[in-house]
């Protein structure tokens, strides 16, 4: 007794060949051949872990500011591409990440647009990102939130230099056709609030007495200083470090708990100086970001190491592991599109 699937019958394979070509006609297609690779046992993603070192990128961005202002790039960024997914414009399947330069007296005019973003900045100090009529300086290590449709406008008035990373959930968007911009009939929001005021009345553990935000409702502290970050994480780097994370704290919407948007969580964790975490993997593919210290991240089972030092970005894809050993005391920013995953049921990490 012979059986098709122990013993390939010549006739029989050539019988589903012309069989798919027919059927090919009428876009069909048969589920028994891609089965495997469509629920995979266990998360395959196409990302492959990259690092990019700011040293290197520094210049480039420089570079760029010579050859084209922000106000007629729109938006002066140079994207940083998952080396698997070039052309695409994303760091990640879900994400997407670039490097932000504006020179002083610049501006980068106002639009909004259903894609989220979030700045990490970098470099310098002086230059303000405007959300809603309400204008933050930036300074290192700041983290600034512009929800979906929210208004936003960058200017410079200080001096020198300033860089920070973006991130937006741009592939996400796009994967759901669900993209509208708008441009601002001034190229400048008026300013409607002075600065600060988000922060004082959303963002001291307190808020107005009738407001109720809805669960999916962004924060409107749209600015979380990096000096309360830093000394969050100083004052609770005692003991004994988790094991696979060191210190790790998330960002909130303080008026929730939960992330400070729908669709990306962001997080900071202190690695003391020697702490090595244990592997570990996540399906939310992550970007990270080292703030303060250095170190070396291990990526993959034994895929490489990259040594990491202040303002490197590496991109970690989903269901890889990852190990981190601090050189110094070491503060590392990341974001990935967890609350996503986490509203949908699907996340999951391994602890190894
Ligand atoms: C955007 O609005 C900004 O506002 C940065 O700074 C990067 C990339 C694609 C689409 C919109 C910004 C962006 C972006």
């Amino acid at each position: 007794m012979t059986s098709a699937s122990t013993l390939p019958d010549p006739t029989l394979m050539q019988s589903r060949r012309d069989f798919y070509e027919r059927i090919g006609h009428r876009n069909l297609s048969p589920l028994w051949e891609v089965l495997a690779a469509l629920v995979p046992p266990t998360p395959k993603s196409p990302a492959v872990p990259a690092c990019w070192q700011y040293e290197s990128l520094r210049s480039l961005v420089l570079e760029a500011g010579r050859l084209i202002s922000a106000e007629e790039a729109e938006r002066r960024v140079l994207i940083l591409e998952n080396p698997a997914f070039r052309g695409q414009s994303c760091i990640t399947q879900s994400l997407y990440a670039g490097l932000q330069l504006i020179m002083p007296g610049e501006i980068a005019p106002a639009h909004r647009h259903t894609q989220s973003a979030l700045r990490l900045v970098l470099e310098g100090e002086g230059a303000y990102t405007a959300v809603d009529g309400e204008r933050t300086t930036m300074r290192r290590g700041d983290f600034i939130i512009t929800p979906s449709w929210t208004w936003h406008d960058h200017g410079h008035p200080g001096s020198g230099p300033v860089v920070w990373l973006d991130g937006l959930d741009i592939p996400l968007v796009r994967f759901l056709d669900a993209g509208f911009a708008d441009k601002g009939v001034g190229r400048v929001q008026a300013k409607s609030r002075p600065e600060g005021d988000a922060l004082a009345r959303y963002g001291a553990n307190m808020v107005p007495v009738d407001y109720f935000p809805g669960p999916a409702e962004p924060t409107r502290t749209f600015v979380y200083p990096y000096e309360r970050t830093r000394s969050a994480l100083v004052r609770i780097a005692h003991g004994k470090p988790e094991p696979h994370e060191g210190f790790k704290l998330r960002y909130v919407n303080p008026a929730t708990g939960r992330a400070p948007m729908p669709t990306m969580g962001a997080f900071a964790q202190w690695l003391p100086e020697g702490f090595e975490t244990r592997p570990y993997r996540c399906t939310d593919g992550t970007v990270y970001v080292c703030l303060e210290g250095c170190g070396e991240a291990g990526v993959g089972d034994g895929d490489g190491t990259w040594v990491f030092q202040e303002n490197d970005i590496f991109v970690v894809p989903s269901w890889t592991p990852l190990q981190v050993r601090a050189r110094r005391d070491t503060l590392l920013f990341s974001f990935s599109d967890r609350p996503i995953q986490q509203a949908l049921g699907l996340w999951r990490e391994s602890r190894l």
